[in-house]
């Protein structure tokens, strides 16, 4: 494949399909930039004074690691200035943050989870940003939570940097899936992956298994038929990965397939899963969907849910299509 770089991509990308305006463009390439700092930033570890945790919460109740709070300034201060956002919304801060009034504002919205798999950076697991891009509803003079709320449908790009053995930048416009390689000797993401497609067929699911014992009947039923094997009703073996990112374990299943779940389970039905809907599993849903797999919380599609809180958690079921659809349609039955 020609080598080309993220900028010649989404310039091309604007000029066959025009569905990057030059005000998306920027801000994905500022989104991009900011991820390469986190890289640089992820990579530095012990060196750079960057491990361990902060002595603060973010709203979701978790102790804050430090990089996840540089990570989130990072982000912040990229993307202040462009003229190209009206407002950001993050899983490590409550509220959403506006546009200071001495820089122009545009007319997207942001959300992002600056770092993704928190509990694996100090232990040199592969981690992530996950990013979410929506249009400011028309007329919006003063951006506020509620302009947030918009189904997943509604998306104009979604993406995520995985910062794993190689650093990469995997990118949904709604023209297909494609993925770049950060050179690091270059500084520039690299086209690595063009129209990446999830198999249809699996034989991988994903699923924190010590929760077992609290998961609603389909889920029971699902992975039990799963563990069963080729003796089983699948008559087939299955292998199972857990990385405990949701970036890493999603590139492995853009890459060769498999299930990722992360259901709702009878501890706390105030609590429908622990994923996020507007940060985690509305971008990576667009992603899956745009490489040909299904995403869905048990009973709909992901990307069809009307969110109510900014902050609020969805079930996710999302991967090779055959699978989704057996474990959606457990739920259904
Ligand atoms: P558990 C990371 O904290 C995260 O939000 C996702 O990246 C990951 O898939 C999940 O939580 C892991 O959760 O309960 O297995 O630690």
């Amino acid at each position: 494949m020609k080598r080309i770089s993220l900028t010649q991509y989404l310039v091309e990308e604007q000029r066959q399909n025009n569905s990057i305006p030059a005000e998306l463009r920027l801000l994905i390439e500022v989104v991009a930039r900011a991820c390469k700092t986190i890289s640089h930033a992820v990579g530095k570890g012990a060196l750079g004074e960057v491990l361990g945790t902060a002595s603060t919460e973010n709203v979701q109740g978790e102790v804050q690691k430090k990089l996840d709070i540089i990570s989130n300034e990072i982000l912040l201060e990229a993307n202040e200035w462009g003229g190209h956002l009206a407002a950001m919304a993050s899983e490590e801060m409550e509220t959403i943050h506006k546009i200071p009034n001495r820089y122009p504002k545009g007319e997207y919205l942001l959300t992002f989870d600056p770092l993704d798999g928190s509990s694996n950076i100090d232990v040199n697991v592969s981690i992530g940003t996950i990013f979410s891009v929506l249009k400011a509803p028309e007329g919006m003079t003063e951006p506020s939570e509620q302009d947030f709320l918009q189904p997943g449908t509604r998306q104009v790009a979604a993406g995520y940097a995985v910062y794993g053995p190689q650093t990469m930048l995997v990118l949904t416009t709604g023209n297909g899936v494609n993925c770049f390689t950060l050179d690091r000797e270059m500084g520039s993401w690299v086209l690595t992956q063009r129209d990446m497609q999830i198999p249809a067929k699996t034989r991988e699911f994903s699923i924190n298994a010590s929760n077992a014992r609290h998961w609603h009947p389909p889920v029971q039923r699902y992975v039990n038929e799963l563990l069963a094997g080729d003796t089983g009703p699948r008559g087939a073996n299955f292998n199972m990965r857990w990385v405990a990112s949701m970036v890493a374990d999603v590139h492995r299943i853009l890459n060769r397939g498999g299930i990722f779940m992360y259901p709702a389970d009878t501890r706390d039905t105030s609590m429908p899963g622990k994923l996020r809907l507007m940060y985690e599993a509305n971008p990576m849903a667009f992603i899956v969907e745009q490489a040909g797999g299904v995403a869905t919380d048990g009973q709909q599609r992901i990307l069809d849910i009307v969110p109510t809180k900014l902050h609020q958690r969805v079930p996710v079921f999302l991967g090779s299509r055959e699978e989704v659809e057996v474990v959606t349609g457990y739920h259904k039955g």
